[in-house]
């Protein structure tokens, strides 16, 4: 049975030494290229945080703790709501598994950035998190 509530992806924002993790996305094609916070679908009867932490591992091979939200939910077309959330580094460094790169940026860079349509929204909310990091 459908869940009313719409299924969650959840976005990952990895600050470690004043800077931002950001993944360059593979697919599909109108996103191929663009930069994105790192994560994916949470499955049923996965929290959030539980769903993200596995995504990690999955993308960038690292350990983290999920911490709170990062900036406003993003509607997707298909019913589900993108949500971003601070993460921590506990051990690993992130490897572009499932990404064509992955790499950090500082404010500068963030700001310049070509970020997915869908992340640009958060960006006043991550350079907030790099100043106070
Ligand atoms: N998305 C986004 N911004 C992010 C992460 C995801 O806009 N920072 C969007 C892209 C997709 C949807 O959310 O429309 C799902 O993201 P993924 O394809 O990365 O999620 P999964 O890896 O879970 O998908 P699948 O299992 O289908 O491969």
């Amino acid at each position: 049975m459908q869940s009313d509530e719409a299924r969650e992806v959840g976005a990952a924002a990895i600050v470690a030494g004043g800077r931002l993790l950001l993944a360059q996305r593979v697919g599909p094609p109108e996103l191929a290229g663009l930069w994105e916070l790192p994560g994916g679908k949470i499955e049923p009867g996965e929290t959030p945080a539980e769903g993200l932490r596995r995504e990690l591992v999955e993308e960038l091979g690292v350990l983290t703790a999920v911490g709170g939200r990062v900036g406003a939910d993003v509607p997707l077309p298909n019913g589900m709501v993108l949500r971003a959330y601070r993460v921590t580094l506990l051990d690993g460094e992130p490897a572009a598994l499932e990404h064509s790169a992955v790499r950090w940026v500082g404010p500068a860079e963030l700001s310049a950035a070509e970020l997915v349509p869908n992340d640009r929204v958060w960006l006043p909310d991550l350079l907030t998190l790099l100043r106070v990091e």
